[in-house]
């Protein structure tokens, strides 16, 4: 089948190239899995890719977390994830003003180069929007913003009132991929769907096949409900990270999403 068919809505409102090359990608890899890749050191996350590669539609990283990160290795890691048909994105979390978020793409980890996607809260306004995907034109790139609507942490700051202005501006926005949304919450995700309607992908961590509470104040919902309650991609890390057998759970979460994709007659 055809990602435009797999896809229906979702497909023919989404234009962004980006999201389209997501919802191919997912469709090729029959996953709708973002490994959140949050491990400290090269050969740790070498690793990891190495086991889970072929069950990932995504590979969400944090590039400053890495004890021993280089140029030359962070390069060949992203290559891996390119021949591996992944798509790479920094969860940068920007926050600033759109100028210094533009510089914040180059830099020593020189982002923009490497990215298809980043996040960013929009507290400061929407030209971060601007900021980051003039980011990506100074290499010669695209790539598509993910603004944080909600967030999966307990007592987190983002209220109702602001998901809902985030979503007014970003739908807006032709730059911006999607959101993120609170997998651990399917009810409130519901009404992020709702609110975002058709035109933009909402991705949503805070998901674990052990539901419950996580650590420092992570809280984890089922990943089908979560594609049920209208989650595109789920980011996922522990559940598969700091798992016994990193490549059987990857496998395992591929076939979870895959299937309440499938699963869903119309896609809501
Ligand atoms: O609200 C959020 C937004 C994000 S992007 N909550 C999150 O947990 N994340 C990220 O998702 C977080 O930075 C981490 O990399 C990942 C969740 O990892 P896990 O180990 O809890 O599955």
């Amino acid at each position: 089948m055809q990602a435009s068919e797999i896809w229906g809505e979702r497909w023919i409102n989404n234009t962004l190239p980006m999201a389209r090359t997501y919802m191919e990608v997912a469709c090729r890899k029959q996953s709708l899995v973002c490994l959140a890749a949050d491990r400290r050191t090269m050969a740790g996350l070498n690793e990891l890719l190495d086991q889970v590669g072929p069950y990932l539609a995504a590979l969400k990283t944090h590039v400053d977390l890495i004890d021993d990160w280089s140029v030359e290795s962070w390069k060949d890691f992203c290559s891996k994830a390119k021949k591996m048909d992944l798509l790479i994105f920094e969860d940068r979390k920007f926050a600033d003003i759109g100028k210094i978020s533009r510089d914040q793409m180059a830099g020593i980890y020189d982002i923009r180069s490497w990215s298809d996607l980043v996040t960013a809260h929009l507290i400061s306004g929407p030209d971060i929007v601007d900021g980051l995907q003039a980011g990506w034109s100074d290499v010669g790139r695209s790539g598509g913003v993910l603004l944080l609507a909600q967030m999966s942490s307990r007592g987190n700051l983002l209220s109702p009132d602001y998901t809902e202005t985030v979503v007014k501006l970003g739908s807006a926005h032709d730059g911006v991929f999607g959101f993120i949304g609170n997998g651990s919450k399917p009810e409130e995700l519901k009404k992020l769907r709702v609110a975002v309607g058709q035109g933009k992908l909402i991705w949503t961590p805070g998901v674990n096949i052990a539901v419950g509470d996580g650590e420092m104040g992570q809280r984890y919902g089922a990943p089908d409900e979560a594609i049920h309650a209208g989650s595109d991609c789920i980011i996922v890390g522990s559940g598969i990270h700091k798992s016994d057998n990193p490549a059987e759970s990857a496998k395992a979460y591929a076939e979870l999403s895959w299937n309440a994709l499938l699963e869903k007659k119309v896609i809501s």
